[in-house]
């Protein structure tokens, strides 16, 4: 069984095996989680990121789908990079789904039983954090892992209750 639990927080302060970025499909960073990963994280996280550029990721990391590199400086072992869709009307939620079932099945591989998530694009990409918190939890509650622990890392009271609320 894995728990899910929630607190309010900086993801790049948390102790876990694997912590997740709200990358872009560039992976050589951002604002936001992916900006406070890099800065707290030290160049080696670029490093790799950069690696990855050159060789399995020469056009990008798709929107969507997952991977990990060295979690530098922080405390953790690896920060596993996704890439959320933009919000837009209408928009479809299976992209955002995937983001958190890419970023398990990455886990899984790892062997990392304690994940942190932030929640991916609802920042700078706009998801409504209503439906953003939803998605993010009826999706990991789907999900076959032996991860035992997800930890929502939620940066804000308006992100903390969404989360609550469908933690229930
Ligand atoms: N810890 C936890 N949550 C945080 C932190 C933090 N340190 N900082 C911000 N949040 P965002 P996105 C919250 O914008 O929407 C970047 O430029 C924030 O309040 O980080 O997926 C990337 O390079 C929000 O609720 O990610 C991409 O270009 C949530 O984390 C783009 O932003 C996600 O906000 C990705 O946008």
């Amino acid at each position: 069984m894995t728990a899910l639990t929630i607190v309010r927080g900086d993801i790049t302060r948390q102790q876990v095996d694997a912590l997740v970025n709200a990358a872009n499909s560039s992976l050589l960073g951002g604002g936001g989680v992916d900006g406070a990963i890099h800065r707290r994280g030290g160049p080696a996280i670029l490093e790799e990121c950069r690696a990855l550029r050159a060789s399995r990721y020469g056009r990008g990391l798709p929107t969507g789908q997952a991977v990990a590199t060295t979690a530098g400086e922080l405390d953790a072992r690896w920060v596993i990079h996704t890439v959320g869709p933009v919000w837009r009307p209408g928009g479809d939620p299976s992209l955002l789904a995937s983001c958190y079932r890419e970023s398990l099945r990455v886990a899984d591989e790892l062997g990392a039983r304690t994940v942190a998530f932030p929640a991916v694009s609802t920042g700078v990409y706009r998801w409504p954090m209503q439906d953003a918190a939803r998605i993010a939890v009826d999706t990991v509650r789907g999900v076959r892992t032996a991860v035992e622990e997800v930890r929502f890392v939620l940066f804000d009271d308006r992100a903390y209750e969404a989360f609550a609320l469908q933690l229930g």
